[in-house]
C-alpha cells in the first residue's frame, strides 16, 4: 500500500472512523497529492452527519474517471484585456478613448429607427432644422435652472446646448450620468434656440438568454480580501469544501467565477496595515492560492483582478500578474483574465467585471444606494458601458479603443465590490452583485455600508435559475 493511502487510513482512524473494504480499493485510485486533503473533508463532513463509516460513495467523486462527464463544460474566453491594453498616454490618448466610445456606442444606437435621421451636431447648429432631426453624442453638462433643465452635448463635429420642458424627459435627464451616450430628437425653439423632443438611452434589447444543453451549474463570487483581518477564511474553505462535496448541486458545478479583490493588497487606503493580518502581497496571494488551489480539477474557474489587487489600477485591468501567482496560472483549469472580461460558458455569455464604476453610479444617481447594487448595474446595461462617468473615483486608462463599451449583451452580468448579494433581473440578462467573503470593515462601518459576505451564487446555466448559498455558522 502506497504511504499516503496508509496514512489517510490511520488517519480515519485516529478519527473514529471505520473504512468499509470497498472503500480502500477507491482510496488507491485517489491522487496521492490529494488524497490528505480530502480523507479530512470526508471525515470532517461525515462527523457533522453522525456517521463514522466510510463508503465507497463518500469517496468516489474525488477519483478523476468517477466524474460525471456528461455534464458539459465548455468555454470561450470572447474577450479579454490582458493583451490589448496599450496605455496611450496624455491628452492624445483620452481623445481616441472617448472618439472610440462614442463610434462603438453610435453602433450600438443605429440599431433603433430613428436613427436614420441623424445629422451631426455641426450642421444643426448651423443650419436650418428638418421635421425630425437627430443628434447622438456624450453628455458633457447637466444645468437645471428652476423650470428648464439645460444639457450640453458634444459629438465629434460640435457641441450643443439643448433645453428641456417637458416634465416627463427632464426626469429621465436628471437620471443620466455625466459622459453618458445618447440621442436626442430636438427642434428649434422660437427664440432661436434648441429643445429637446425626445430622449434615448442605448440600453439593452428585450432577450431571451441562451442556455446550456446540460444541467451545468455556475457559481460565483467575489470580493475574498485575503490577508485582510476580516476575511471570512472558515467559511470560504466551507464553501471551497462544499466543491467537493456529494451534495448533489456541487456534483454539477463546473464552473467557478471570481470576481475580483482576490486579495486585500498593501496600500490601497489610508492605514490598511491596522487591518492587516498578511502584510505582504505575495504572503497574501500565496495564502489566497492555497485556498483555492483545493478547487477540484474538474472545475474551471476563472478570475479577474479588482481595485485591491496587484497589477494596473486604471480599468481596463489586465490579469493578476503571473509573478504573484504562478501556481495559479499554471494549473490546468484556472484562467486568469483581465477586468473587464466577456466569457461563453456552454454557449452562456457572461460579463465579469468588478464594479469599481458602481461607487460612482450609485453617488450621482438619485435613489440609488449600495443596498442595492443590482439597480446600479442595470444602469450600466442602459448606459451600455461599464465606467461611463469619467474623472470621478474610478481610474480610466486612456486606450486607444474603449473597451469598456457593452458592445454585446450578456445573459449574465456579473460585478462584486459592494460587498452585498444582490440578484436581478433585467430584459432578459440575470445581473448578479455576489457579495463578499471580509466582514464589514471599521471603513464599511463608518460609511454605512452593511456586507452580506459568505454566500455564494448559484447558477442553472440550463435553466438561468438562480440561488444563494450561505456558508456563515448562523445559516444553517
Ligand atoms: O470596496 C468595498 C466597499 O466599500 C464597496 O461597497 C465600495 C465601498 N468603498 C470603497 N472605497 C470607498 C470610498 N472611498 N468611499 C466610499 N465607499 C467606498 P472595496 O473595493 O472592497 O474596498
Ligand atoms: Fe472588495
Ligand atoms: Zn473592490
Amino acid at each position: 500500500m502506497k504511504e499516503e493511502v496508509s496514512s489517510a487510513i490511520t488517519y480515519a482512524l485516529s478519527k473514529g472512523f471505520q473504512i468499509h473494504p470497498d472503500a480502500f480499493k477507491i482510496l488507491e485510485k485517489i491522487d496521492v497529492k490529494e488524497l490528505q486533503n480530502i480523507i479530512k473533508q470526508v471525515v470532517r463532513e461525515k462527523a457533522k452527519q453522525n456517521m463514522f463509516l466510510i463508503n465507497q460513495s463518500d469517496l468516489k467523486m474525488f477519483v478523476e474517471s468517477e466524474i460525471d462527464d456528461s455534464i458539459e463544460n465548455e468555454h470561450v474566453i470572447l474577450f479579454d484585456p490582458t493583451k490589448k491594453v496599450t496605455s496611450a498616454e496624455g491628452i492624445d490618448g483620452f481623445t481616441a478613448l472617448f472618439r472610440s466610445r462614442y463610434s462603438k456606442l453610435l453602433k450600438i444606437m443605429m440599431q433603433r429607427s430613428q436613427s436614420k435621421k441623424l445629422t451631426p451636431i455641426a450642421n444643426v447648429t448651423n443650419g436650418k432644422l428638418d421635421e425630425e432631426t437627430y443628434i447622438v453624442g456624450l453628455l458633457m453638462d447637466r444645468r437645471i435652472d428652476r423650470d428648464v433643465t439645460k444639457l450640453v452635448i458634444d459629438d465629434p463635429s460640435g457641441s450643443i446646448e439643448l433645453l428641456i420642458f417637458n416634465k416627463e424627459i427632464q426626469e429621465t435627464a436628471n437620471s443620466l450620468l455625466i459622459d453618458q451616450f445618447v440621442m436626442i430628437s430636438i427642434a428649434s425653439g422660437k427664440n432661436g434656440g434648441f429643445f429637446v423632443k425626445e430622449l434615448l438611452v442605448p440600453d439593452i434589447p428585450d432577450h431571451i438568454a441562451n442556455r446550456s444543453k446540460t444541467e451545468t451549474y455556475a457559481v460565483l463570487i467575489s470580493d475574498l480580501h485575503v490577508g485582510s483581518k476580516f476575511f471570512m477564511e472558515k467559511e470560504f474553505t466551507e464553501f471551497v469544501s462544499w466543491l467537493s462535496s456529494p451534495d448533489p448541486v456541487a456534483r454539477k458545478v463546473r464552473f467557478v467565477l471570481v470576481g475580483g479583490d482576490i486579495i486585500d493588497g498593501i496600500g490601497i487606503f489610508p492605514n490598511q496595515d491596522k487591518e492587516l493580518l498578511l502584510l505582504d502581497v505575495n504572503e497574501q496571494m500565496a495564502k489566497a492560492t492555497e485556498l483555492l488551489d483545493k478547487i477540484p480539477k474538474h472545475i474551471k474557474v476563472f478570475i479577474i483582478p479588482g481595485n485591491h489587487d496587484p497589477g494596473r489600477r486604471a480599468l481596463p485591468q489586465p490579469a493578476i500578474p503571473e509573478k504573484h501567482n504562478m501556481h495559479l496560472w499554471n494549473r490546468e483549469n484556472f484562467f486568469m483574465l483581465g477586468n473587464p472580461s466577456m466569457l461563453e460558458l456552454n454557449g452562456v455569455k457572461i460579463l465579469m467585471f468588478h464594479g469599481q464604476s458602481l461607487d460612482d453610479v450609485v453617488g450621482s444617481t438619485p435613489g440609488l444606494s449600495y443596498a442595492q447594487p443590482a439597480k446600479a448595474m442595470r444602469v450600466l446595461l442602459k448606459t451600455r458601458h461599464l465606467s461611463p462617468i469619467y474623472g470621478k473615483r474610478t481610474p480610466i486608462a486612456p486606450e486607444l479603443e474603449d473597451f469598456m463599451v457593452i458592445s454585446e449583451v450578456p445573459d449574465i452580468f456579473h460585478s462584486g465590490h459592494i460587498h452585498v448579494v444582490d440578484l436581478d433581473m433585467y430584459k432578459g440578462t440575470l445581473i448578479v452583485n455576489s457579495g463578499a467573503w471580509q466582514s464589514q470593515t471599521p471603513f464599511q462601518t463608518s460609511v454605512g455600508i452593511s456586507p452580506t459576505p459568505g454566500i455564494a451564487i448559484i447558477v442553472n446555466l440550463a435553466t438561468m435559475k438562480v440561488f444563494t448559498k450561505d456558508f456563515t455558522e448562523n445559516s444553517s
